[in-house]
């Protein structure tokens, strides 16, 4: 390989390490929050893409703007009241994407230590079984 096209190569890499969170194989977009006062709850959603050939498990979400943060899934009951169910872990199956969305899954800020306004960001770190720790940055904003 020439020195130019190996340059050109490792700057192409390094713009796309910096416009999105990434590993090898999964990738995480449209992170964002609900704002939320000190001492109340609030809701991380996002996407989890695997183009990958292996399945990954994200096992826990961890910020320290929350006291607790859990991955919930909120369902209806059979009486039609809105639920929250916490999960241990949540598959990434390969090839396939995961959407933590409003009504689904989400990561909850259980208890926040600060004030989450429209507007600021704050970082979380994901923790997958293969891929291990993935830090990503989170915008807060109205849903
Ligand atoms: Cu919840």
């Amino acid at each position: 390989m020439k020195r130019t096209t190996g340059v050109l190569i490792l700057f192409v890499l390094l713009i796309g390490a910096s416009a999105c969170s990434s590993t090898e194989n999964l990738s995480v977009e449209n992170v964002w929050s609900r704002p939320g006062f000190q001492g109340d709850n609030s809701a991380i959603y996002l996407t989890i893409r695997n183009p990958g050939e292996q399945g990954d498990i994200l096992l826990q979400a961890l910020s320290d703007v929350a006291g607790a943060t859990e991955i919930h899934l909120s369902k209806m009951d059979s009486s039609g009241v809105m639920t929250m169910e916490r999960k241990d872990q949540i598959i990434i199956p390969a090839q396939e994407s995961v959407e933590f969305s409003p009504g689904g899954l989400h990561i909850m800020l259980v208890n926040l230590a600060q004030d989450l306004s429209v507007g600021d960001t704050y970082p979380i770190n994901l923790v997958f079984e293969k891929a291990g720790d993935l830090s990503v940055e989170v915008e807060v904003k109205q849903p």
